[in-house]
């Protein structure tokens, strides 16, 4: 599977925390937009779709939740926990966000304007998309 968990240097000094991501190094593709979804209710599932073309730097910069991914053949499910972790999505890759904490933050770092005609949301489409 394209995903994997990329790490950043956190700039810490006697004041706190501070990360940067920079295009063409902790980001791998151009910025093209940024998201960031908040005030998750309890219990709810996001996601239940997959990117023909997106490629995205998902960030926990506060609180936690977790991704259950699946590219037709491999599935795994990751947990971000912390601003010094990413979670860069690649390839055609259905994904589901779930267990988010109450104050979660998640950000996200896009590779494309936002373009509904990008997304799978049909999983039966899904599959039959990935099938080899
Ligand atoms: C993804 C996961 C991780 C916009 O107008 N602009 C945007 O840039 C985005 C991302 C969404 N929207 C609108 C579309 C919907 O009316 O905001 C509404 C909620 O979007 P959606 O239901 O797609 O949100 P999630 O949390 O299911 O999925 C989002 C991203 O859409 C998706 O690309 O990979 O987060």
């Amino acid at each position: 599977m394209e995903c994997k968990i990329v790490e950043f240097t956190s700039k810490g000094d006697e004041r706190g925390q501070l990360v940067a991501l920079e295009q063409g190094r902790e980001i791998p593709f151009p910025i093209k937009r940024v998201y960031y979804i908040y005030d998750t209710k309890t219990d709810v599932e996001r996601g239940f779709h997959a990117h023909k073309q997106l490629e995205q730097v998902a960030v926990c910069v506060k609180g936690s939740c977790k991704f259950r991914l699946f590219d037709g053949i491999e599935k795994m499910t990751v947990e971000l926990s912390t601003p010094e972790k990413g979670l860069h999505i690649k390839g055609m890759v259905w994904r589901e966000m779930f267990d988010f904490s109450p104050d979660c933050v998640l950000m996200v770092v896009a590779s494309l304007p936002y373009d509904e005609a990008d997304y799978i949301r049909d999983y039966d489409k899904f599959l039959e998309m990935t099938k080899r």
